[in-house]
């Protein structure tokens, strides 16, 4: 019994049921139902074909006697292999070929499979030159045309797959380099971003002659709201002030969530006023918030805010951020609730209650 699941090579026994390790990426089925277009301009071709593939299980199989019909037809079904003949009056098979690699190129950006059955042997290489995927002259063995038909499908669906582990990869590279940046309680930026960020608005401050404020804010007392009225509550005001934050920021500007109760903004372009004035709405804003947990109303949450601006207050990143803090722990050690920017030479300013 072991001997035969080892040999098949694709089942393992995982906890209590056998699962696939590795499943076929184009099944059977797949390929049966997979799209298929015959294109001849003699009707008894066509339906010779067709039976033949509908015999041998395909379900979606379609037809036109007019090559002039080809390229809106597969831009309509995108089919997923086509029949071409190459003697058609008003347009040729290697016409009907030029044009469809136009539009795979441009629409689709896909894989044009094309089976080019013909009664000209002479014609075999150029349609192969010119993107058919594989030559079958008439008269043909069934057979042999299956066999053709079965390999270039497998060949088409397997490439649609490789494309789509593609997409789903590269969605998932876009959400994990989301996430790497992101805090995951209030969905501002993290920690992480502001330390590769901050540098570069430092040095486009510096390039264009401009200032920059870092706002650094920390809540008041906040460990008393977890005491009191639980994490979930805390929880929930924290992303309510982060709310707060995100909607009075310019787009140029970004708003982190630094530590547990700590937020950085970083306004572009600031002068040390218009921070000031910033930060003090803020500061009325976040006493505004009025939340409810359970019917029970939290109360008033006070902040207190830590100013430091370029290049008043520092030239770098470590500077500026040192001096935001040490301006937040002199709010802090002032009473709390207030606004301190940080002032060349460790003096403060502060705006009162
Ligand atoms: P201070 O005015 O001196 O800043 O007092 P404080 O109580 O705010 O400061 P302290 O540093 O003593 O406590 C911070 C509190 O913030 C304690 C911690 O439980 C809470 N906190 C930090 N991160 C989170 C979080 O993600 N969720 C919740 N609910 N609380 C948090
Ligand atoms: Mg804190
Ligand atoms: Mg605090």
């Amino acid at each position: 019994m072991e001997a035969t699941e080892r040999s098949k090579g694709s089942y393992s026994r995982k906890g209590s049921s056998f699962e696939r390790e590795s499943p076929p990426m184009v099944t059977s089925p797949d390929i049966l139902n997979a799209s298929i277009l015959i294109v001849d301009d003699v009707p008894t071709n066509v339906e010779l074909l067709e039976r033949m593939l509908q015999l041998a299980g395909y379900t979606s199989v379609a037809s036109t006697t007019d090559p002039l019909e080809v390229c809106r037809l597969h831009r309509e079904n995108q089919y997923d292999l086509i029949l071409l003949d190459l003697m058609m009056p008003g347009m040729d098979g290697f016409q009907v070929m030029d044009c469809l690699t136009k539009i795979e190129e441009g629409e689709f950006g896909g894989y044009l499979s094309v089976l080019v059955v013909t009664g000209q042997p002479a014609h075999k290489l150029r349609a192969l030159q010119l993107g058919a995927k594989d030559v079958i002259s008439k008269p043909f063995e069934t057979s042999e045309i299956l066999a053709r038909v079965r390999n270039m499908l497998e060949i088409r669906l397997l490439n649609k797959e490789a494309k789509k582990q593609g997409r789903i990869l590269e969605q998932l590279v876009e959400d994990l380099q989301k996430q790497i940046i992101t805090d995951p309680l209030t969905n501002l930026y993290n920690r992480r971003f502001l330390q590769e960020y901050l540098p570069q608005e430092i040095a486009k401050a510096r390039r264009t002659s401009s200032s920059l404020a870092v706002l650094m804010f920390d809540l008041d007392f906040f460990k008393r709201i977890n005491d009191v009225f639980g994490h979930e509550a805390g929880d929930a005001f924290l992303k309510s002030v982060a709310t707060l934050l995100r909607g009075c920021i310019r787009e140029s500007d970004i708003a982190c969530r630094y530590g547990g109760e700590e937020f950085v903004l970083v306004l572009s372009g600031a002068s040390l006023d218009g921070a000031m004035k910033k930060a003090e709405r803020i500061r009325k804003a976040v006493m505004e918030l009025d939340l409810t947990i359970r019917g029970k109303p939290l109360g008033t949450v006070s902040t207190s805010i830590g100013i430091a601006v370029y290049p008043e207050h520092g030239t770098g990143m470590e500077a500026l951020l040192r001096a935001a803090d040490e301006a937040l722990y002199e709010a802090k050690e002032n009473g709390r609730n207030r606004v301190v920017a940080s002032e060349p030479g460790d003096e403060s300013r502060e705006t009162k209650k």
